[in-house]
């Protein structure tokens, strides 16, 4: 089996962080690059990629996988040997796909629902419980140690590292000094910065090209 992955990637959106996760594995990979500018993501060839046409989505070994925490625990675990997803049987297995998990069915909910200033109901019909206790969750397992399991650092902090990066800064989420201390250790990282450069290039090259199309 080849380990040759293809990831569908628009500049600045959620594909970002899985790019960031595959140079943080080392892993073997190529772009198709979108331009959602453009709308790109919501024409064909890329509707027959993802019918949703949302970012990310990759494709490996004629599958494909969507929906970015998927993507994440994918590809962490084809490149084990980066050693960024505790195996089976490692004490750490079990919180790391729990806060996965928690990153995809509660934190996105959650923040959708703040963005639109909408009531996600009550705790017990929402699927987040309430926001404010989900984001104390969060801070309180950040408090924990330098990464989100602790001292080791996984494909889950690239995840969550970027997502409270962005969300922070667009004032979903409060700005408390153990999420931003977090965001600085993870979007420091050598991976991320190099996603972060070649992000405004791309961006720029497209909305040049979009420009250059109009009359
Ligand atoms: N549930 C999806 C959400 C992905 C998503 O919302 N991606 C955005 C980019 S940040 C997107 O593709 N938006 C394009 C659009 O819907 O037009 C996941 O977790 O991967």
């Amino acid at each position: 089996m080849s380990r040759r992955v293809t990831l569908f990637h628009s500049p600045n959106t959620r594909s970002s962080g899985a790019l960031t996760l595959l140079h943080e594995l080392g892993a073997d990979f190529e772009l198709s690059i979108l331009n959602m500018k453009a709308g790109e993501n919501r024409q064909q060839p890329y509707l027959a990629v993802n019918p949703l046409g949302k970012v990310p989505a990759i494709r490996h070994d004629g599958a494909v996988v969507t929906e970015q925490v998927a993507v994440f625990l994918y590809l962490a675990d084809l490149w084990a040997e980066a050693r960024l997803a505790p195996a089976i049987g490692d004490p750490l297995r079990g919180p790391y796909l729990r806060w996965m998990a928690i990153y995809g069915a509660s934190f996105e909910p959650a923040l959708i629902d703040k963005a639109m200033q909408r009531d996600g109901g009550t705790a017990s019909m929402s699927v987040y419980g309430d926001y404010d206790t989900l984001i104390t969750l969060i801070a309180d397992q950040l408090s924990g140690g330098q990464w989100l399991l602790g001292s080791r650092f996984t494909a889950a902090d690239v995840l969550w590292g970027i997502g409270l990066g962005w969300t922070t800064s667009f004032g979903l989420v409060p700005k408390l000094p153990v999420f931003m201390d977090y965001v600085a250790r993870v979007t420091s990282r050598p991976a991320a910065v190099r996603v972060r450069e070649f992000d405004a290039h791309l961006a720029a090259e497209q909305a040049a090209a979009l420009a250059a199309e109009k009359p």
